[in-house]
Protein backbone atom coordinates (compact mmCIF):
# COMPACT_ATOMS: atom_id res chain seq x y z
CA UNK A 1 0.00 0.00 0.00
CA UNK A 2 1.42 3.50 -0.83
CA UNK A 3 0.85 5.51 2.53
CA UNK A 4 1.20 9.65 2.73
CA UNK A 5 1.61 11.36 6.03
CA UNK A 6 1.05 14.43 5.79
CA UNK A 7 1.47 17.63 8.36
CA UNK A 8 -0.67 20.87 7.31
CA UNK A 9 1.35 24.06 7.18
CA UNK A 10 0.36 26.43 9.90
CA UNK A 11 -0.01 29.41 7.56
CA UNK A 12 2.16 31.68 8.99
CA UNK A 13 5.98 30.81 9.20
CA UNK A 14 8.00 28.25 7.13
CA UNK A 15 8.93 25.66 9.28
CA UNK A 16 12.80 24.99 10.41
CA UNK A 17 12.22 21.40 11.75
CA UNK A 18 10.78 18.47 10.50
CA UNK A 19 7.90 16.60 12.28
CA UNK A 20 9.19 13.85 14.79
CA UNK A 21 5.91 12.08 14.46
CA UNK A 22 6.10 11.18 10.58
CA UNK A 23 9.25 10.19 10.56
CA UNK A 24 8.87 7.86 13.63
CA UNK A 25 5.86 6.48 12.04
CA UNK A 26 7.54 5.82 8.77
CA UNK A 27 9.75 3.55 10.81
CA UNK A 28 6.84 1.54 12.95
CA UNK A 29 5.12 1.14 9.35
CA UNK A 30 5.31 -2.56 8.65
CA UNK A 31 7.05 -4.06 5.73
CA UNK A 32 5.98 -4.27 2.39
CA UNK A 33 4.55 -0.71 2.15
CA UNK A 34 5.63 2.45 0.63
CA UNK A 35 5.55 5.82 2.77
CA UNK A 36 5.63 8.97 1.49
CA UNK A 37 5.71 12.22 3.88
CA UNK A 38 5.09 15.88 3.35
CA UNK A 39 5.54 18.80 5.43
CA UNK A 40 3.13 21.57 4.25
CA UNK A 41 5.63 23.97 5.79
CA UNK A 42 8.41 22.74 3.67
CA UNK A 43 6.07 21.72 0.61
CA UNK A 44 3.29 24.02 0.65
CA UNK A 45 -0.23 22.68 -0.53
CA UNK A 46 -3.63 23.13 -0.91
CA UNK A 47 -6.79 21.19 -0.78
CA UNK A 48 -6.74 20.70 -5.11
CA UNK A 49 -3.13 19.91 -4.70
CA UNK A 50 -3.45 17.37 -1.94
CA UNK A 51 -6.20 15.97 -4.15
CA UNK A 52 -4.34 15.68 -7.12
CA UNK A 53 -1.42 14.05 -5.69
CA UNK A 54 -2.73 11.61 -3.88
CA UNK A 55 -4.28 10.61 -7.33
CA UNK A 56 -1.63 10.89 -9.72
CA UNK A 57 0.85 9.27 -7.02
CA UNK A 58 -1.69 6.45 -6.31
CA UNK A 59 -2.09 7.10 -2.81
CA UNK A 60 -4.17 4.96 -0.90
CA UNK A 61 -3.86 6.10 2.95
CA UNK A 62 -3.61 9.43 4.07
CA UNK A 63 -2.41 10.06 7.68
CA UNK A 64 -2.83 13.66 8.95
CA UNK A 65 -1.24 15.10 12.24
CA UNK A 66 -1.78 18.36 13.84
CA UNK A 67 -1.46 20.67 16.93
CA UNK A 68 -5.14 22.62 17.63
CA UNK A 69 -3.87 25.46 15.58
CA UNK A 70 -3.58 24.22 12.59
CA UNK A 71 -6.48 21.63 12.76
CA UNK A 72 -8.88 23.52 10.21
CA UNK A 73 -6.14 23.53 7.40
CA UNK A 74 -6.06 19.68 8.39
CA UNK A 75 -9.85 18.93 8.04
CA UNK A 76 -10.14 21.11 5.14
CA UNK A 77 -7.11 18.91 3.20
CA UNK A 78 -9.01 15.36 4.70
CA UNK A 79 -11.89 16.56 3.63
CA UNK A 80 -10.10 16.91 -0.21
CA UNK A 81 -8.64 13.54 0.23
CA UNK A 82 -12.16 11.65 1.13
CA UNK A 83 -13.63 13.55 -1.80
CA UNK A 84 -11.27 11.76 -3.67
CA UNK A 85 -12.28 8.44 -2.32
CA UNK A 86 -9.24 8.08 -0.56
CA UNK A 87 -9.02 6.96 3.74
CA UNK A 88 -8.25 9.42 5.91
CA UNK A 89 -6.40 8.47 9.88
CA UNK A 90 -5.90 11.41 11.74
CA UNK A 91 -3.96 11.86 14.55
CA UNK A 92 -1.43 14.26 16.99
CA UNK A 93 -2.69 16.32 20.32
CA UNK A 94 -5.59 17.91 18.74
CA UNK A 95 -7.81 14.99 17.54
CA UNK A 96 -6.89 13.21 20.50
CA UNK A 97 -8.80 15.14 23.12
CA UNK A 98 -11.93 15.93 20.42
CA UNK A 99 -11.90 12.97 18.26
CA UNK A 100 -15.72 13.68 18.37
CA UNK A 101 -15.28 16.76 16.16
CA UNK A 102 -12.68 14.65 13.74
CA UNK A 103 -15.36 11.81 13.26
CA UNK A 104 -18.50 14.48 12.80
CA UNK A 105 -19.80 12.71 16.08
CA UNK A 106 -20.74 16.17 17.51
CA UNK A 107 -23.22 17.12 14.55
CA UNK A 108 -20.07 18.57 12.34
CA UNK A 109 -18.94 17.41 9.03
CA UNK A 110 -17.05 13.52 9.46
CA UNK A 111 -13.31 14.52 8.19
CA UNK A 112 -11.65 11.30 9.25
CA UNK A 113 -12.67 7.44 8.89
CA UNK A 114 -10.21 7.32 11.71
CA UNK A 115 -9.06 8.66 14.89
CA UNK A 116 -5.62 7.51 16.14
CA UNK A 117 -6.06 8.74 20.36
CA UNK A 118 -3.14 9.36 22.39
CA UNK A 119 0.71 8.04 21.28
CA UNK A 120 0.20 5.96 18.06
CA UNK A 121 3.72 3.93 18.35
CA UNK A 122 2.06 0.74 18.76
CA UNK A 123 -1.81 1.49 17.26
CA UNK A 124 0.07 2.05 13.97
CA UNK A 125 1.29 -0.79 12.68
CA UNK A 126 -2.49 -2.34 13.14
CA UNK A 127 -4.56 0.62 11.93
CA UNK A 128 -1.79 0.27 8.73
CA UNK A 129 -2.94 -3.61 8.60
CA UNK A 130 -6.32 -2.68 9.13
CA UNK A 131 -6.76 -0.20 6.09
CA UNK A 132 -5.03 -2.88 4.23
CA UNK A 133 -7.83 -5.13 4.61
CA UNK A 134 -10.52 -2.63 4.30
CA UNK A 135 -11.50 -2.92 8.06
CA UNK A 136 -10.59 0.34 9.27
CA UNK A 137 -12.29 1.31 12.52
CA UNK A 138 -13.54 4.65 13.86
CA UNK A 139 -10.78 5.22 16.84
CA UNK A 140 -7.39 3.08 17.46
CA UNK A 141 -6.75 3.81 21.22
CA UNK A 142 -3.27 2.70 22.80
CA UNK A 143 -5.03 0.03 25.41
CA UNK A 144 -3.73 -3.18 26.28
CA UNK A 145 -5.58 -6.84 25.87
CA UNK A 146 -7.38 -5.54 29.34
CA UNK A 147 -8.93 -2.04 27.77
CA UNK A 148 -6.54 -0.40 30.54
CA UNK A 149 -4.27 2.69 28.81
CA UNK A 150 -0.50 1.73 28.00
CA UNK A 151 1.86 3.88 27.44
CA UNK A 152 4.04 2.62 25.14
CA UNK A 153 7.61 2.02 26.30
CA UNK A 154 10.82 3.67 24.75
CA UNK A 155 13.35 1.25 25.69
CA UNK A 156 12.69 -0.36 22.48
CA UNK A 157 13.15 3.12 20.03
CA UNK A 158 12.85 2.36 16.26
CA UNK A 159 15.98 3.49 14.54
CA UNK A 160 15.13 6.54 12.67
CA UNK A 161 17.21 6.48 9.60
CA UNK A 162 18.15 9.62 9.36
CA UNK A 163 21.54 9.07 7.75
CA UNK A 164 19.76 8.22 4.54
CA UNK A 165 16.39 9.53 4.58
CA UNK A 166 15.98 12.69 1.90
CA UNK A 167 15.82 15.64 3.52
CA UNK A 168 16.13 18.24 0.81
CA UNK A 169 12.36 20.05 2.32
CA UNK A 170 14.59 20.93 5.57
CA UNK A 171 17.55 23.11 4.81
CA UNK A 172 17.06 26.04 6.70
CA UNK A 173 20.15 28.10 4.49
CA UNK A 174 18.99 29.89 1.30
CA UNK A 175 19.40 27.81 -1.72
CA UNK A 176 21.24 30.43 -3.45
CA UNK A 177 23.98 30.34 -0.94
CA UNK A 178 24.47 27.08 -0.20
CA UNK A 179 26.82 26.54 -2.78
CA UNK A 180 29.48 29.26 -1.56
CA UNK A 181 28.16 28.00 1.94
CA UNK A 182 29.52 24.51 1.62
CA UNK A 183 33.23 25.68 1.18
CA UNK A 184 33.19 27.85 4.39
CA UNK A 185 34.54 26.73 7.50
CA UNK A 186 34.17 23.04 8.05
CA UNK A 187 30.95 23.29 5.80
CA UNK A 188 27.47 24.76 6.07
CA UNK A 189 26.54 24.05 2.76
CA UNK A 190 23.08 22.57 4.82
CA UNK A 191 22.21 23.30 7.99
CA UNK A 192 19.39 21.15 9.44
CA UNK A 193 17.68 21.58 12.87
CA UNK A 194 16.69 17.64 13.63
CA UNK A 195 13.66 16.45 16.01
CA UNK A 196 14.93 13.86 18.64
CA UNK A 197 13.20 12.44 21.38
CA UNK A 198 14.86 11.14 24.60
CA UNK A 199 11.77 10.74 26.87
CA UNK A 200 8.19 11.42 26.83
CA UNK A 201 6.01 12.83 29.69
CA UNK A 202 6.36 15.46 32.43
CA UNK A 203 4.16 15.05 35.62
CA UNK A 204 3.79 19.19 36.80
CA UNK A 205 0.37 19.54 35.61
CA UNK A 206 0.32 23.26 34.63
CA UNK A 207 -3.33 24.31 33.92
CA UNK A 208 -2.65 25.52 30.15
CA UNK A 209 -0.46 22.63 29.03
CA UNK A 210 -1.80 19.74 27.27
CA UNK A 211 1.24 17.51 27.63
CA UNK A 212 0.47 15.93 31.05
CA UNK A 213 -2.68 14.91 29.89
CA UNK A 214 -1.44 13.57 26.60
CA UNK A 215 2.27 11.96 27.37
CA UNK A 216 0.72 11.46 31.23
CA UNK A 217 2.66 11.69 34.22
CA UNK A 218 4.41 8.55 33.73
CA UNK A 219 7.71 9.26 32.10
CA UNK A 220 9.18 7.37 30.26
CA UNK A 221 13.21 7.22 28.30
CA UNK A 222 15.10 5.56 25.73
CA UNK A 223 17.82 4.43 26.58
CA UNK A 224 21.27 6.48 26.46
CA UNK A 225 22.50 3.93 24.00
CA UNK A 226 19.80 4.68 21.31
CA UNK A 227 20.11 8.33 21.72
CA UNK A 228 23.68 8.33 21.14
CA UNK A 229 23.69 5.97 17.98
CA UNK A 230 21.23 8.60 16.81
CA UNK A 231 23.39 11.20 17.13
CA UNK A 232 26.60 9.96 15.85
CA UNK A 233 24.26 8.94 12.50
CA UNK A 234 23.48 12.87 12.06
CA UNK A 235 26.69 13.58 12.97
CA UNK A 236 27.87 11.31 10.19
CA UNK A 237 25.32 12.85 7.67
CA UNK A 238 26.56 16.28 8.06
CA UNK A 239 29.99 15.49 7.68
CA UNK A 240 29.58 13.52 4.47
CA UNK A 241 27.31 16.34 2.77
CA UNK A 242 29.30 19.09 3.98
CA UNK A 243 26.89 20.96 6.21
CA UNK A 244 26.07 20.85 10.00
CA UNK A 245 23.26 19.79 12.04
CA UNK A 246 21.90 20.93 15.19
CA UNK A 247 19.58 18.60 17.45
CA UNK A 248 16.40 19.79 18.84
CA UNK A 249 15.45 17.45 21.90
CA UNK A 250 11.94 17.86 22.08
CA UNK A 251 10.98 16.19 25.37
CA UNK A 252 9.04 18.56 27.31
CA UNK A 253 11.04 18.88 30.58
CA UNK A 254 14.50 17.42 29.03
CA UNK A 255 15.69 17.61 32.49
CA UNK A 256 13.07 16.04 34.40
CA UNK A 257 14.86 13.17 35.61
CA UNK A 258 18.37 14.95 36.78
CA UNK A 259 20.28 12.13 37.20
CA UNK A 260 19.32 10.15 34.17
CA UNK A 261 20.08 13.45 32.04
CA UNK A 262 22.92 13.85 33.58
CA UNK A 263 23.84 10.26 32.81
CA UNK A 264 22.85 10.68 28.95
CA UNK A 265 24.95 14.02 28.81
CA UNK A 266 28.24 11.66 30.24
CA UNK A 267 27.92 9.08 27.63
CA UNK A 268 26.95 11.72 25.06
CA UNK A 269 30.25 12.64 25.81
CA UNK A 270 32.17 9.76 26.02
CA UNK A 271 31.30 9.32 22.79
CA UNK A 272 32.34 12.19 21.06
CA UNK A 273 28.72 12.34 19.48
CA UNK A 274 28.59 16.07 20.54
CA UNK A 275 26.52 18.25 18.37
CA UNK A 276 25.00 21.80 19.53
CA UNK A 277 21.69 21.21 20.89
CA UNK A 278 18.55 22.91 21.52
CA UNK A 279 16.13 21.56 24.65
CA UNK A 280 13.31 22.50 26.90
CA UNK A 281 13.86 22.65 30.44
CA UNK A 282 12.10 23.98 33.72
CA UNK A 283 13.96 26.91 35.37
CA UNK A 284 13.51 24.53 38.59
CA UNK A 285 16.19 22.06 37.53
CA UNK A 286 18.73 24.38 35.94
CA UNK A 287 19.50 24.98 39.77
CA UNK A 288 22.12 22.19 39.61
CA UNK A 289 25.67 23.71 38.66
CA UNK A 290 26.65 19.85 37.54
CA UNK A 291 23.49 19.67 35.43
CA UNK A 292 24.92 23.03 33.46
CA UNK A 293 28.29 22.17 33.45
CA UNK A 294 27.12 18.67 31.48
CA UNK A 295 25.15 20.70 29.52
CA UNK A 296 27.74 22.83 28.05
CA UNK A 297 30.22 20.21 27.22
CA UNK A 298 27.83 18.01 25.44
CA UNK A 299 26.57 21.01 23.12
CA UNK A 300 23.88 22.54 24.37
CA UNK A 301 23.62 25.96 23.22
CA UNK A 302 20.05 27.01 23.58
CA UNK A 303 17.68 26.06 26.30
CA UNK A 304 13.63 26.78 26.18
CA UNK A 305 12.59 27.94 29.72
CA UNK A 306 8.69 28.24 30.18
CA UNK A 307 8.85 31.59 32.42
CA UNK A 308 5.74 32.54 31.71
CA UNK A 309 5.56 35.32 33.95
CA UNK A 310 7.34 37.24 36.95
CA UNK A 311 4.41 37.51 38.89
CA UNK A 312 4.36 34.50 41.12
CA UNK A 313 0.73 35.18 42.18
CA UNK A 314 0.00 34.26 38.05
CA UNK A 315 2.25 31.60 38.11
CA UNK A 316 0.49 30.01 41.16
CA UNK A 317 -2.84 30.53 39.87
CA UNK A 318 -1.61 28.50 36.84
CA UNK A 319 -0.48 25.42 39.01
CA UNK A 320 3.25 26.72 37.84
CA UNK A 321 4.37 27.68 41.48
CA UNK A 322 7.92 25.95 41.17
CA UNK A 323 9.09 28.68 38.71
CA UNK A 324 10.45 31.28 40.92
CA UNK A 325 10.47 34.67 39.46
CA UNK A 326 13.60 35.77 41.74
CA UNK A 327 16.08 33.10 40.83
CA UNK A 328 15.17 33.77 36.81
CA UNK A 329 18.37 36.03 37.06
CA UNK A 330 20.50 33.49 38.63
CA UNK A 331 19.21 30.83 36.66
CA UNK A 332 20.42 32.72 33.26
CA UNK A 333 24.04 34.26 34.86
CA UNK A 334 24.77 30.45 35.56
CA UNK A 335 23.86 29.63 31.58
CA UNK A 336 25.65 32.39 30.06
CA UNK A 337 28.56 31.96 32.29
CA UNK A 338 29.34 28.70 30.10
CA UNK A 339 28.01 30.15 27.08
CA UNK A 340 24.76 28.82 27.21
CA UNK A 341 22.02 31.11 26.34
CA UNK A 342 18.16 30.88 26.71
CA UNK A 343 14.57 31.26 24.87
CA UNK A 344 12.67 32.72 27.36
CA UNK A 345 8.79 32.57 27.26
CA UNK A 346 5.93 34.52 28.29
CA UNK A 347 2.74 35.07 28.23
CA UNK A 348 0.51 37.81 28.84
CA UNK A 349 -3.34 37.96 29.27
CA UNK A 350 -2.78 35.68 32.86
CA UNK A 351 -5.60 36.57 35.30
CA UNK A 352 -3.27 38.99 37.59
CA UNK A 353 -1.61 40.46 34.72
CA UNK A 354 -3.11 44.44 34.54
CA UNK A 355 -1.81 47.00 31.82
CA UNK A 356 2.11 47.67 31.83
CA UNK A 357 2.61 44.02 32.41
CA UNK A 358 5.14 43.70 29.62
CA UNK A 359 7.21 47.01 30.45
CA UNK A 360 7.72 45.47 33.86
CA UNK A 361 8.70 42.26 32.46
CA UNK A 362 10.68 44.01 29.94
CA UNK A 363 12.64 45.78 32.77
CA UNK A 364 13.84 42.68 33.99
CA UNK A 365 15.10 41.08 31.33
CA UNK A 366 17.25 44.27 30.67
CA UNK A 367 18.90 42.87 33.84
CA UNK A 368 19.55 39.46 32.42
CA UNK A 369 22.09 37.91 29.51
CA UNK A 370 20.64 38.38 26.01
CA UNK A 371 18.60 35.79 24.90
CA UNK A 372 15.57 35.17 22.95
CA UNK A 373 12.36 37.04 24.44
CA UNK A 374 9.23 35.74 23.07
CA UNK A 375 5.76 36.29 24.00
CA UNK A 376 2.20 34.86 23.54
CA UNK A 377 -0.98 34.63 24.61
CA UNK A 378 -2.70 32.63 27.65
CA UNK A 379 -4.47 30.14 25.11
CA UNK A 380 -7.06 27.63 26.49
CA UNK A 381 -6.19 24.37 24.29
CA UNK A 382 -8.89 22.36 24.45
CA UNK A 383 -9.09 19.46 27.19
CA UNK A 384 -6.50 21.56 29.19
CA UNK A 385 -7.72 22.20 32.96
CA UNK A 386 -7.46 26.08 32.21
CA UNK A 387 -10.37 25.25 29.01
CA UNK A 388 -12.08 23.56 31.90
CA UNK A 389 -11.76 26.32 34.54
CA UNK A 390 -12.94 28.96 32.01
CA UNK A 391 -15.64 27.26 29.98
CA UNK A 392 -17.07 26.67 33.60
CA UNK A 393 -17.13 30.33 34.20
CA UNK A 394 -18.37 31.39 31.30
CA UNK A 395 -15.00 33.20 30.47
CA UNK A 396 -14.67 32.01 26.57
CA UNK A 397 -15.38 34.50 23.87
CA UNK A 398 -14.28 32.22 21.64
CA UNK A 399 -15.30 28.24 22.55
CA UNK A 400 -13.98 26.80 20.06
CA UNK A 401 -11.09 29.28 18.74
CA UNK A 402 -9.32 26.49 16.57
CA UNK A 403 -12.12 26.67 13.94
CA UNK A 404 -11.04 30.39 12.79
CA UNK A 405 -7.34 30.25 14.12
CA UNK A 406 -6.24 33.58 14.71
CA UNK A 407 -2.33 34.44 15.33
CA UNK A 408 -1.61 36.26 18.82
CA UNK A 409 -5.51 36.80 19.30
CA UNK A 410 -7.32 36.07 23.18
CA UNK A 411 -10.13 33.28 23.32
CA UNK A 412 -11.12 34.76 26.96
CA UNK A 413 -11.40 37.60 28.69
CA UNK A 414 -8.39 38.82 31.12
CA UNK A 415 -9.41 39.66 34.71
CA UNK A 416 -7.85 42.72 34.97
CA UNK A 417 -7.50 44.04 31.39
CA UNK A 418 -9.51 43.79 28.30
CA UNK A 419 -8.80 41.29 25.35
CA UNK A 420 -7.01 44.29 23.52
CA UNK A 421 -5.21 45.44 25.88
CA UNK A 422 -3.49 41.89 26.58
CA UNK A 423 -2.48 41.95 22.80
CA UNK A 424 -1.09 45.44 22.95
CA UNK A 425 1.44 44.14 25.57
CA UNK A 426 2.54 41.17 23.51
CA UNK A 427 3.26 43.85 20.77
CA UNK A 428 5.28 46.07 23.09
CA UNK A 429 7.09 42.87 24.51
CA UNK A 430 8.02 41.87 20.56
CA UNK A 431 8.58 45.54 19.54
CA UNK A 432 10.71 46.38 22.66
CA UNK A 433 12.94 43.03 22.56
CA UNK A 434 13.51 42.75 18.45
CA UNK A 435 13.99 46.41 17.31
CA UNK A 436 17.17 47.64 15.74
CA UNK A 437 18.71 49.09 18.72
CA UNK A 438 17.15 45.75 21.43
CA UNK A 439 19.21 43.72 18.65
CA UNK A 440 22.20 46.24 18.74
CA UNK A 441 22.39 46.50 21.97
CA UNK A 442 22.49 42.45 23.16
CA UNK A 443 25.20 41.89 20.33
CA UNK A 444 27.37 44.42 22.04
CA UNK A 445 26.75 43.56 25.27
CA UNK A 446 28.30 39.97 24.34
CA UNK A 447 31.19 42.42 23.28
CA UNK A 448 33.55 40.00 25.22
CA UNK A 449 32.82 36.64 23.73
CA UNK A 450 33.84 35.61 20.24
CA UNK A 451 32.88 36.60 17.37
CA UNK A 452 30.69 33.30 16.49
CA UNK A 453 28.28 34.16 19.53
CA UNK A 454 28.08 37.69 18.47
CA UNK A 455 26.85 36.61 14.98
CA UNK A 456 24.96 33.69 16.50
CA UNK A 457 22.84 35.81 18.40
CA UNK A 458 22.14 38.26 15.92
CA UNK A 459 20.82 35.44 13.59
CA UNK A 460 18.67 33.89 16.28
CA UNK A 461 17.22 37.67 16.91
CA UNK A 462 16.42 38.17 13.54
CA UNK A 463 15.03 34.61 12.80
CA UNK A 464 13.14 34.70 16.02
CA UNK A 465 11.84 38.65 15.33
CA UNK A 466 9.52 37.10 12.20
CA UNK A 467 7.63 34.86 15.24
CA UNK A 468 5.37 37.90 15.41
CA UNK A 469 6.32 40.06 12.39
CA UNK A 470 5.58 38.03 9.26
CA UNK A 471 8.63 37.35 7.31
CA UNK A 472 8.26 34.77 4.91
CA UNK A 473 9.32 36.17 1.62
CA UNK A 474 12.88 37.57 0.69
CA UNK A 475 11.19 41.28 1.21
CA UNK A 476 10.43 40.82 4.24
CA UNK A 477 14.08 39.84 5.05
CA UNK A 478 15.61 42.01 3.20
CA UNK A 479 13.60 44.77 5.29
CA UNK A 480 14.76 43.22 8.43
CA UNK A 481 18.52 43.41 7.01
CA UNK A 482 18.43 46.97 6.08
CA UNK A 483 16.75 48.24 9.42
CA UNK A 484 20.01 46.18 11.15
CA UNK A 485 22.45 47.02 8.78
CA UNK A 486 24.62 48.86 11.34
CA UNK A 487 25.00 45.59 13.49
CA UNK A 488 25.37 43.49 10.40
CA UNK A 489 28.08 45.54 9.06
CA UNK A 490 30.04 45.89 12.48
CA UNK A 491 30.28 42.26 12.20
CA UNK A 492 31.26 41.71 8.96
CA UNK A 493 34.23 43.65 9.10
CA UNK A 494 35.36 42.35 12.69
CA UNK A 495 34.71 38.73 10.51
CA UNK A 496 36.78 39.98 8.02
CA UNK A 497 39.57 41.68 9.89
CA UNK A 498 39.96 38.32 12.10
CA UNK A 499 39.12 35.87 9.57
CA UNK A 500 35.61 35.22 9.54
CA UNK A 501 34.43 31.22 9.97
CA UNK A 502 37.81 30.50 10.87
CA UNK A 503 37.32 32.74 13.93
CA UNK A 504 33.82 31.45 15.16
CA UNK A 505 34.28 28.08 15.94
CA UNK A 506 31.89 28.55 18.42
CA UNK A 507 29.11 29.65 16.61
CA UNK A 508 25.83 27.98 18.03
CA UNK A 509 22.33 26.37 16.26
CA UNK A 510 20.81 30.36 15.43
CA UNK A 511 16.81 28.58 16.17
CA UNK A 512 15.04 29.97 13.13
CA UNK A 513 12.13 31.23 14.19
CA UNK A 514 8.26 30.04 14.34
CA UNK A 515 5.47 31.82 15.54
CA UNK A 516 4.01 30.64 18.99
CA UNK A 517 1.47 31.62 20.82
C1 LIG B 1 8.60 20.19 18.94
C2 LIG B 1 7.38 20.98 19.34
C3 LIG B 1 7.16 22.17 18.69
C4 LIG B 1 7.97 22.66 17.52
C5 LIG B 1 7.11 22.33 16.26
C6 LIG B 1 7.88 22.11 15.04
C7 LIG B 1 8.27 20.70 14.80
N1 LIG B 1 8.73 20.56 13.66
O1 LIG B 1 8.18 19.79 15.58
C8 LIG B 1 7.96 24.17 17.84
C9 LIG B 1 9.01 24.47 18.86
C10 LIG B 1 8.13 25.09 16.67
C11 LIG B 1 6.58 24.27 18.48
C12 LIG B 1 5.81 25.35 18.46
C13 LIG B 1 4.54 25.40 19.00
N2 LIG B 1 3.96 24.47 19.77
CO1 LIG B 1 4.72 22.77 20.09
N3 LIG B 1 5.43 21.19 20.69
C14 LIG B 1 6.47 20.53 20.34
C15 LIG B 1 6.61 19.32 21.25
C16 LIG B 1 7.53 19.73 22.40
C17 LIG B 1 7.13 18.06 20.64
C18 LIG B 1 6.35 17.54 19.43
C19 LIG B 1 6.82 16.16 19.13
O2 LIG B 1 7.52 15.94 18.16
N4 LIG B 1 6.48 15.17 20.00
C20 LIG B 1 6.90 13.81 19.90
C21 LIG B 1 5.96 13.07 18.97
C22 LIG B 1 6.41 11.63 18.86
O3 LIG B 1 4.68 13.13 19.59
P1 LIG B 1 3.42 13.63 18.77
O4 LIG B 1 3.76 14.68 17.82
O5 LIG B 1 2.33 13.91 19.71
O6 LIG B 1 3.05 12.31 17.91
C23 LIG B 1 2.57 11.12 18.50
C24 LIG B 1 1.04 11.08 18.60
O7 LIG B 1 0.44 12.32 18.79
C25 LIG B 1 0.61 10.42 17.35
N5 LIG B 1 0.39 11.21 16.15
C26 LIG B 1 0.72 12.47 15.87
N6 LIG B 1 0.33 12.79 14.62
C27 LIG B 1 -0.25 11.70 14.09
C28 LIG B 1 -0.83 11.48 12.85
C29 LIG B 1 -1.35 10.23 12.57
C30 LIG B 1 -1.93 9.97 11.23
C31 LIG B 1 -1.34 9.21 13.54
C32 LIG B 1 -1.90 7.88 13.25
C33 LIG B 1 -0.77 9.44 14.80
C34 LIG B 1 -0.23 10.68 15.06
O8 LIG B 1 1.65 9.51 17.08
C35 LIG B 1 2.90 10.01 17.52
C36 LIG B 1 3.67 8.87 18.16
O9 LIG B 1 3.03 8.41 19.30
C37 LIG B 1 5.14 19.14 21.73
C38 LIG B 1 4.97 18.47 23.06
C39 LIG B 1 5.15 17.00 22.92
N7 LIG B 1 5.88 16.42 23.79
O10 LIG B 1 4.66 16.38 21.99
C40 LIG B 1 4.64 20.57 21.72
C41 LIG B 1 3.19 20.81 21.38
C42 LIG B 1 2.82 19.94 20.21
N8 LIG B 1 3.19 22.21 20.98
C43 LIG B 1 2.16 22.85 21.36
C44 LIG B 1 1.94 24.21 21.11
C45 LIG B 1 0.69 24.82 21.75
C46 LIG B 1 2.82 24.95 20.33
C47 LIG B 1 2.69 26.41 19.98
C48 LIG B 1 1.31 26.88 19.60
C49 LIG B 1 3.31 27.31 21.06
C50 LIG B 1 3.29 26.92 22.46
N9 LIG B 1 2.57 27.66 23.27
O11 LIG B 1 3.95 25.97 22.89
C51 LIG B 1 3.68 26.57 18.81
C52 LIG B 1 3.00 26.59 17.44
C53 LIG B 1 3.85 26.13 16.32
C54 LIG B 1 3.49 26.58 14.97
N10 LIG B 1 4.09 27.60 14.44
O12 LIG B 1 2.67 26.06 14.33
C55 LIG B 1 1.20 21.96 22.10
C56 LIG B 1 0.06 21.53 21.19
C57 LIG B 1 -1.25 21.38 21.93
C58 LIG B 1 -2.36 21.31 20.98
N11 LIG B 1 -3.50 20.90 21.45
O13 LIG B 1 -2.26 21.68 19.84
C59 LIG B 1 2.15 20.80 22.54
C60 LIG B 1 1.48 19.46 22.74
C61 LIG B 1 2.84 21.26 23.85
C62 LIG B 1 1.97 21.84 24.91
N12 LIG B 1 2.50 22.78 25.62
O14 LIG B 1 0.85 21.51 25.15
N13 LIG B 1 6.24 23.09 19.04
S1 LIG C 1 6.61 22.04 33.00
FE1 LIG C 1 6.28 22.46 30.81
S2 LIG C 1 5.76 20.48 29.87
FE2 LIG C 1 5.57 20.22 32.10
S3 LIG C 1 3.38 20.56 32.47
FE3 LIG C 1 4.44 22.52 32.78
S4 LIG C 1 4.34 23.60 30.79
FE4 LIG C 1 3.82 21.42 30.44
Amino acid sequence: MKILLYNPDNGVTRNFMPHLWMFLLRSLTPPGHEVVLIDGNAQPMDEAGIARYVREEGIELVGIGAMTRMIAKAYRMADAVRAVGVKVVMGGPHVTELADEALGRDGGTRHADAVALGEADETWPRIVEDAVRGTLKDVYAPVDDFGQERKPSLQTYPEIPWDKIDLGQFNVLPRFLQPLLKRVGGGWGTFRIIPVESGRGCPYGCEFCTVTGFFGDSIRFRSNESVVNELLRLKARAREEGGQIAVFFIDDNFAINVKRTKSLLRDIIAANAQVHWVAQISANLLRDEELVDLIAASGGKWIFIGMESIDPANLADVKKGFNKPGEYAVVLDRLAQRNVFAITSFIFGMDNDTPGVAERTLKEIRTWPPGLPIFGLMTPLPATPLYKRLEAAGRLTRPKHWQEFIPFAMAHTPLKMSIEEAHAEVRIGWASSYSPEAIEKAVESMRHKPLGYRINILISRLCFRGIYFPQMGRFAWLKAIVENRRTIFRLVREGFAGGLLAATPSIGAPVVAERRN
